[in-house]
């Protein structure tokens, strides 16, 4: 008897167990999304279209899951990181980022990947898309002059992130082998007019950043994490003057953004717009009205916002010294009316504007206030300037006076400073604005007129040309004021 209840209670126990999983399984099975899609029938072929940034391809609309055909190319080719630095690019289809796929779910995508016989190593592609192992990595690895060929089901929506996944991984990944792949939802994302493909990454070169000539890959630098670049579109000038993106004031604009690394993460932002819409790390979740998103390096984010004045928006690593310093910068131009009600004009920030037309200056007071302890020596003049030039000036013209290739122009050695101090002091009471030519590069940008008082001028000028092999030119303050009276 004693035992039978025993029995009974441990068949309870043991019901109760193994219900448990059965329960979890159930909880598993609600995730029809995954399983359904597998089942997505596929009839008819079709070759998949291709773009190089910062275009995508025809969206996908209501169209038919299909067996899609991607051919892929890897090139490794020079090109150039910024204004006279070479590198050694490998790419997916011949652009950094590689070529974007765009596919829907449930389409069966027939991938071929073939290695240019010109170059030199073996590589391979893990689509971070692809449900399977090594996200392709495994089946794709082709050498040179070879070409492989495997498929794979879209499951899951979103954007993801390729790359290629050739030891050492990191090295393929920081020459530009990276992407995005786009699968859209059943009957397509909703319509936008105008939509972009933008994907940031981190470089690291021999020399230091700006230093000429054709530089190779650093590997010490990258383990360190130690980027001499941070660059949209796999270069400094990547999405800035004839790369920048355009759009119409009341347009809708969506960008895919994806960060190929390999070392760093983006907070993606874009001054002066809020993103109505983020799809979180590129997949369902919808976030609204976002200043800055993060984007893990090898992740991305689909976001969405109207444009409703005209300028030119900047899009930025908002981890701010990657954007003036590194080259993460890039622009949307807006062209159309005004919306006074929506922005005055009357604010404006002019180390954000490196570049471009639309420029407006400073808002002008008169109230300059005078410094009221004049510097008594040269020494003086030197240590006063030098705290002018660190509070002033630095920001565009940078530390050692090197300027921001394509934005700010040089100081050190600069023939347009040594020429005319005359000149070089207007710049600074007056502002400086149209084309100058400043040691054989031209600039076409603005400097707003500077707030400082003459003392304060006469200090910084006379820091900066004796400082950096400039010409020893001592400026005073009646020199200043005798530029200011004309
Ligand atoms: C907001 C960014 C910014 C700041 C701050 C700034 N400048 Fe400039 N500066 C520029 C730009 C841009 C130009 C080129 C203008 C053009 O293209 O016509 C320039 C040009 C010059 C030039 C002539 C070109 C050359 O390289 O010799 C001098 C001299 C100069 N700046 C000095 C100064 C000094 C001194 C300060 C600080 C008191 C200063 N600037 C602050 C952006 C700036
Ligand atoms: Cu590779």
């Amino acid at each position: 008897m004693k035992s039978n209840q025993k029995l009974k209670r441990n068949l309870v126990k043991s019901i109760a167990l193994l219900a448990m999983p059965m329960f979890f399984v159930a909880c598993l099975n609600d995730k029809k999304e995954e399983t359904s899609t597998a089942e997505i029938p596929v009839n008819q072929e079709m070759m998949a279209e291709l773009t190089a940034p910062p275009n995508v391809p025809t969206p996908v609309g209501t169209r038919k899951a299909k067996k899609l055909k991607v051919n892929m190319e890897i090139l490794e080719q020079e090109g150039e990181l910024t204004s006279g630095v070479r590198y050694n690019y490998w790419t997916f289809g011949g652009s950094v980022p590689g070529s974007f796929i765009r596919t829907r779910v449930g389409d069966e995508v027939e991938f071929t990947l073939s290695n240019h016989p010109d170059n030199k190593l073996p590589h391979n592609i893990d689509l971070h898309a692809v449900t399977g192992p090594g996200g392709g990595a495994e089946s794709s690895f082709v050498a040179p002059g070879f070409e492989k060929t495997f498929s794979f089901k879209t499951l899951n929506p979103g954007l993801f992130v390729y790359h290629c996944a050739t030891a050492p991984v990191g090295m393929h990944i920081a020459n530009g082998m990276y992407g995005l792949i786009l699968v859209e939802p059943e009957g397509g994302l909703s319509p936008v007019d105008k939509e972009y493909y933008i994907m940031q990454g981190d470089f690291y070169t021999k020399g230091k950043n700006g230093e000429r000539g054709l530089q190779p890959f650093d590997m010490q630098k990258a383990v360190d994490e130690n980027a001499d670049y941070v660059v949209f579109n796999g270069s400094v000038d990547g999405l800035t003057g004839d790369n920048a993106i355009t759009a119409k004031v009341g347009e809708t604009v969506r960008l895919y953004v994806g960060n190929g690394g390999p070392n760093l993460v983006s907070s993606f932002h874009v001054i002066g717009e809020i993103f109505d819409k983020v799809y979180v790390e590129g997949g369902d979740l919808i976030n609204e009205n976002i200043q800055t998103t993060l984007i893990p390096a090898g992740g991305a984010a689909i976001v969405e916002f109207r444009v409703d004045v005209p300028g030119s928006l900047v899009l930025v690593d908002h981890s701010i010294f990657r954007a003036f310093n590194k080259g993460a910068l890039g622009i949307l131009n807006v062209e159309g009316e005004e919306n006074e009600k929506i922005y005055s004009g009357e604010i404006y920030e002019g180390i954000y504007l490196p570049e471009g037309p639309g420029i407006q200056s400073m808002p002008t007071t008169d109230e300059i206030v005078e410094s009221d302890v004049p510097a008594k020596s040269m020494e003086e003049q030197m240590k006063f300037g030098k705290q002018v030039y660190m509070q002033t000036c630095f920001a565009c013209h940078q530390g050692e006076g090197q300027g921001i290739p394509n934005a700010f122009p040089p100081l050190a050695k600069s023939d347009y400073l040594n020429a005319d101090v005359n000149r070089a002091i207007s710049a600074v009471v007056n502002g400086l604005s149209g084309e100058i030519t400043v040691n054989g590069e031209t600039y076409n940008s603005v400097m707003t007129r500077q707030m400082i008082s003459s003392e304060e001028v006469a200090n910084v000028l006379t820091y900066v040309y004796n400082s950096w092999g400039n010409n020893g030119t001592v400026v005073s303050k009646e020199m200043v004021e005798k530029v200011k009276n004309q």
